[in-house]
């Protein structure tokens, strides 16, 4: 995303930690950015919020007042994870992901949610021959995941669930402008994914989305059924530059880029808007499972704390020695259990970010 103005020499940070391991995760990510401004001369302050089911827990509300209050009084928020079994079936509004996450997301109108799927050591995707660059831009504010109409109810004595794909025409070009600017600044391809064969909101998609990509008429464009992006990923993923789908697609899409990726602990995201506030968090949930065991890698949210520096701060340098640290601890074969082998023992997640500091010292 373009940046207009200069950075502010001090800049305050919302930390949300959340919920399993976003607490564990983020603590790694908020050191190493501690470690990068002493380094870079860069004030930085962290203010940490609750959000998710421990705000649940605490005050009853996934999104307490003092968490906007926290949100509306930084230049970027950190956040880790949200969700458990716990609060799975409480309502919309108190659940911790679409009464909190989402939430955020769509009140702070977050609407372009860049996820990068990089293949920072080759050797560590299940598929041969792999060596991705590949920004999936993901709507992120409208589609299924805010459908007006959602409900579940008994109709003509039947139970059912009803949600529905909405968007509007404007929600579309906003994300396709997004993703056309980042492909002309990246390698010049952009796939735009949708299910225009079935259905409507993906035939506005298609429509509104050829009418953006013609002013940008260097940019090599392909459309595709989102099923068949599914498989071509895996058939030929080194062809992919900027993938732009709706708020579903994408989220299902780029697990399938971390699979191809080695591990969803290597995908870290931003939420942007067109000024230069953002949210930054790990692709991956709160994996209750594995919460408090120092078995997460903690990669995803580093790196999201990278995009944070590069985006919202505007120190792509400093996102670069992050991201250079990060692939260089993979290299060295320090990995956490979601990517060590039978040759290798894992390192716990405070270990992995011990490795990652002493890249980022030396
Ligand atoms: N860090 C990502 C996270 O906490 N995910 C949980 C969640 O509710 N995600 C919704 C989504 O991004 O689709």
């Amino acid at each position: 995303m373009t940046l207009t103005s200069p950075a502010p020499l001090h800049s305050r940070i919302g930390v949300l930690p959340g919920d399993g391991i976003g607490p564990e995760v983020t603590r790694e990510a908020v050191r190493v950015l501690e470690r990068v401004a002493k380094h870079a001369d860069l004030q930085l302050t962290f203010t940490e919020g609750m959000l998710g089911g421990c705000a649940i827990e605490q005050t009853g509300t996934p999104l307490p007042a003092e968490t906007w209050e926290l949100c509306k009084n930084s230049d970027a928020l950190l956040v880790g994870a949200v969700g458990g079994e716990k609060w799975d079936s409480l309502p919309a509004e108190k659940n911790p992901g679409l009464g909190g996450l989402l939430r955020l997301r769509r009140e702070l109108d977050l609407f372009a949610n860049l996820r990068p799927g990089l293949s920072y050591l080759p050797e560590l995707s299940p598929l041969r021959d792999v060596n991705i660059d590949i920004l999936l831009v993901r709507e992120a504010v409208g589609g299924l995941y805010f459908s007006p109409e959602r409900g579940r109810g008994v109709q003509d004595g039947v139970e059912t669930a009803w949600d529905t794909m909405h968007y509007t025409a404007e929600q579309v070009r906003r994300i396709g402008i997004v993703a056309c600017r980042l492909a002309s600044e990246r390698g010049g391809r952009l796939a735009s994914v949708d299910k225009a064969n079935v259905l409507e909101s993906s035939k506005l998609w298609r429509e509104v989305m050829r009418e953006v990509v013609a002013d940008f008429p260097h940019l090599e464009v392909e459309h595709l059924y989102v099923d068949n992006c599914a498989m071509q990923l895996v058939h030929r993923p080194n062809d992919f530059d900027v993938i732009v789908t709706e708020n579903l697609f994408g989220d299902v899409l780029s697990d399938e880029i971390a699979g191809i990726v080695g591990s969803l602990g290597l995908l870290p995201s931003g939420s942007l808007r067109t000024d230069k506030f953002g949210l930054y968090e790990p692709v991956h949930g709160a994996a209750p499972d594995i919460a408090g065991l120092g078995k997460a890698n903690p990669s995803a949210a580093i790196l999201s704390a990278a995009m944070l520096l590069r985006h919202s701060l505007d120190r792509p340098e400093d996102a670069a020695v992050i991201e250079q640290a990060v692939t260089t601890v993979l290299q060295r074969g320090i990995r956490t259990a979601d990517l060590a082998n039978g040759d290798i023992a894992p390192v716990s997640t405070s270990a992995f970010g011990d490795a990652v500091l002493a890249e980022l010292d030396d």
